[in-house]
């Protein structure tokens, strides 16, 4: 995988709204944290799927969970939303029960702490933005001037293609819109009309993949210890109901842990195709409302209206390399999620079902 071979830490900031999926992605990038392949420098949470005090709370649990709160800190965004999202409940993780976590998060304004990080580090920095994309705006159009400083910005958002015959809506907030760019329409725009920052675009086009299946619950439940088994399940299947009754899936959608699953497998392979297609866009975000339009994507066409940015749009190949291509993110994901916690996983000789199928990906 690509970012083994590197011997530089990458200096990594995850900024959420920390719903149940944004703990998932927290859970990978802690474990590429204690493999040593990237520096998780901090937490930004914003609003969205709950609170900000809310999602502060669940990156902090999560941050217990994996006994990575005493050196990870957790800083609270703006709370400038006109409604939160009821897709994860109030709690924004599904009801799941996790032990109330001992560490606070930091008093600094959530602006201040990236704008001084990024004046400090002598290594461009990697941002994941799992949430709304906010609080990144205000520093991109506070201090352009940063923006060499930003090895990347990887965000889930948006939802690009026109209807399909397998999805009869292509937004999760609206028919049109996805959460994240829907929640803050302005930001996003900004975000993906600014110049000078390398831009990945991970939309539900790609996301919608990943269900959670009763099989893959089955997987997990047969892999990690009972308690964390219906923690990592209840995270991970918190929106079942609700992808369920919109798209006709048989589990939830695993939308935010994508950003960080093709961060670690853009340069895998299946058969002979690059795992993912992506494409330059120049993305614009519609900001007004109507129509049910408010958060939508469309395309500008021309790079004179404003910058392309790379967008994952779909997994290579027909339905059986995509298939393939499918169980090879997720196995990333559990075997990720194991190195995140280790001391919960069942030992072998506790293990009655035997080892799910191993899916080697060719190397470029
Ligand atoms: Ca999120």
């Amino acid at each position: 995988m690509g970012i083994t071979k590197k011997s530089v830490k990458e200096k990594v900031i995850l900024l959420g709204d920390h719903g149940a999926d944004d703990m998932v992605a927290q859970l990978l990038l802690s474990a590429l944290h204690k493999r040593g392949e990237i520096a998780l420098s901090g937490i930004g949470v914003s609003h969205g799927n709950c609170s900000v005090e809310q999602a502060a709370e669940n990156a902090l649990m999560t941050l217990e969970l994996t006994g990575l709160h005493n050196e990870i800190p957790v800083f609270v965004g703006q709370a400038n939303t006109q409604e939160s999202d009821d897709a994860f409940g109030n709690d924004g993780r599904g009801g799941v029960a996790l032990p109330a976590p001992a560490a606070k998060a930091q008093d600094k304004n959530i602006v201040d702490w990236l704008i001084e990080t990024l004046e400090n580090t002598d290594e461009p920095i990697t941002f994941f933005v799992t949430g709304p994309c906010t609080d990144i705006n205000s520093v991109l159009q506070q201090r352009p001037d940063l923006k060499p400083k930003i090895a990347e910005q990887i965000i889930m958002g948006g939802a690009i293609s026109l209807l399909t015959p397998t999805f009869t809506r292509r937004g999760n907030i609206t028919p049109n819109s996805e959460f994240n760019f829907w929640a803050d329409p302005k930001a996003a725009d900004e975000v993906l009309a600014g110049t000078g920052v390398k831009t990945t675009l991970i939309p539900l086009d790609l996301t919608q993949y990943l269900v959670f299946t009763p099989e893959r619950q089955a997987q997990i439940r047969n892999t990690f210890k009972p308690e964390t088994a219906e923690i990592i399940c209840g995270l991970l299947n918190a929106a079942a109901e609700i992808d369920s009754k919109k798209f006709g899936t048989t589990g939830s959608f695993i939308h935010d842990a994508m950003t960080v699953l093709y961060f670690m497998l853009r340069s895998e392979h299946v058969a002979d195709e690059k795992l993912f297609m992506w494409n330059r866009l120049p993305i614009a975000v519609k900001i007004t409302d109507e129509f049910e339009m408010r958060g939508a994507c469309w395309i500008a066409w021309s790079e004179a209206q404003r910058p392309s940015v790379t967008v994952i749009q779909k997994l290579q190949g027909d339905e059986v390399q995509r298939e393939r291509a499918t169980e090879i993110i997720f196995q990333t994901m559990v075997n990720t999620l194991k190195q995140a916690l280790p001391d919960q996983v069942i030992a072998p000789e506790e293990n009655a079902a035997p080892a799910p199928a191993v899916l080697v990906a060719r190397q470029p």
